[in-house]
């Protein structure tokens, strides 16, 4: 149990690389006969993808995910067929008709003022083609698509494409698919990894370039769309997930420990419960292993794994510490365990997402609450916000002054022009002042 100083160093970010864990130097070696690192391993699949379009594309994901589909995009008549039980049909469009009511609250239109001084504003648009990386390799992260895609489409955005590895039954998930269809997204492709992002990058004949991409991926998804930025839009580069519980002595410990173990059940991610209660922190702990036993494999595993590498527990004094911690932290979802939630969110700072009370697990955020899911992790909610509309959408400056603004504001301009030593710039404003009035 953490305290003080010691707790706040503890949840005290600092920066650091992606840590490349030895198997993934392991499986480099057997495959390249060499330690790449994922950054050489990407630059290469990147360059070939470039220069050698679809055949690299079914090259790579052959080598790397060991089959070589047929055809690389989802048929409109696959797309059609692909079908899930009933319930789960139902869920899915529960889940997308709320994620998109949610976002059709967000404000997200511009502004053109006819005023004194003429017409100054903004001009908002939708992004023209978005790509959408869904990650498949341990589970089909169906509530991923439903989350990216509905923001964009909310945005206005026409086209969106969608890149998923092939699971280990040999195709993508159906539920994936009949969301796909759900959400009206225009093309599906079986491509997963560094490769996926190559081609949504640069484009190829048969994958559409687009004009950003969103989602979360695994270490070469990230990797690779660190280094396409600039060549094209980052939505984000979400890394593993992160969540404090923030609990007092009235939380239930039962559900404290059951919501950390949702968190910890993510592959390398980081647990953590902050509370003023000791009896509470010892109650939670107790939980936990309970709980942890009668988890099924694989999950236990992973959960265990979080739990015992990362987890941190922290006793605060007071709510006011226990909130400046989290501040300091700033975790991609806040969890408000305590007496009265509600009182505490205006003191709230930095955070992805903030689940206030009991009925608000961070679980149901997760699939169908309303905002999405991807939120900035690894301590990036310091300077990033959860995907939105307006990730999706690019901004237009309008100018439109009038004479007698010019006339009032120009030699000023003017005057700044000749300060940067740009005189040209000077003559153009005050061609128009010479020559009006
Ligand atoms: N909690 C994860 C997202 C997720 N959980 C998807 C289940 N499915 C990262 O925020
Ligand atoms: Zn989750």
């Amino acid at each position: 149990i953490l305290k003080g100083e010691a707790a706040r160093a503890a949840l005290t970010r600092t920066f650091s690389e992606i840590p490349v864990p030895d198997s993934v130097l392991d499986r480099n070696e057997r495959l390249f006969g060499e330690r790449l690192t994922p950054e050489q391993v990407v630059d290469r699949i990147l360059k070939d993808v470039q220069a050698r379009g679809d055949d690299a594309l079914l090259d790579w994901t052959e080598r790397l995910d060991g089959f070589r589909p047929d055809r690389l995009e989802v048929t409109a008549d696959e797309l059609a067929a692909a079908s899930v039980a009933p319930e789960l049909h139902a869920a899915i469009e529960l889940a997308i008709s709320r994620v998109r009511a949610f976002y059709e609250q967000q404000p997200a239109h511009g502004f053109l003022n006819h005023g004194p001084d003429g017409a100054l504003g903004q001009l908002v648009r939708p992004l023209g083609r978005v790509g959408v990386y869904v990650p498949g390799g341990l589970a089909p992260l169906v509530s991923t698509l439903i989350h990216t895609a509905i923001p964009a489409q909310v945005a206005g955005v026409p086209e969106l494409v969608v890149c998923s590895p092939v699971g280990r039954d040999g195709d993508i998930h159906p539920a994936v698919l009949v969301a796909a269809r759900l959400i009206g997204v225009t093309r599906v492709f079986r491509l997963g990894g560094a490769q996926a992002i190559a081609a949504l990058a640069y484009g190829t004949a048969s994958v559409p370039g687009v004009d950003k991409i969103a989602g979360p991926g695994n270490l070469f998804v990230v990797i690779a769309k660190r280094m396409v930025f600039g060549q094209v839009g980052i939505e984000s580069l979400p890394g593993p997930t992160e969540t404090l519980v923030l609990a007092d002595d009235s939380a239930d410990a039962r559900y404290v420990a059951a919501d950390l173990l949702a968190q910890a059940e993510h592959l390398g991610a980081e647990p953590v419960l902050v509370s003023t209660s000791r009896e509470l922190l010892v109650a939670v702990q107790a939980e936990l292993n309970g709980q942890l036993e009668a988890l099924p494999e694989p999950n236990r595993g992973w959960a265990r794994d979080s739990v015992d590498a990362r987890m941190k527990i922290v006793l605060a004094d007071t709510l006011d510490e226990a909130l400046d911690l989290s501040n300091v932290y700033a975790p991609e979802h806040l969890c408000l365990l305590t007496r009265d939630p509600w009182s505490l969110l205006g003191r709230v700072q930095r955070a992805g997402g903030v689940f206030v009370g009991e009925s608000s697990m961070e679980a149901l955020g997760d699939y169908l609450a309303g905002p999405s899911h991807v939120m900035p992790t690894g301590g990036t909610a310091r300077f990033m916000s959860p995907v939105n509309v307006r990730d999706f959408q690019n901004i237009i400056s309008v100018v439109g002054i009038n004479e007698e603004t010019l006339r009032r504001v120009g030699p000023a301009a003017a005057l700044l022009a000749r300060t940067e030593g740009l005189e040209a710039h000077a003559r153009a404003i005050e061609s128009r002042l010479n020559t009006q009035g």
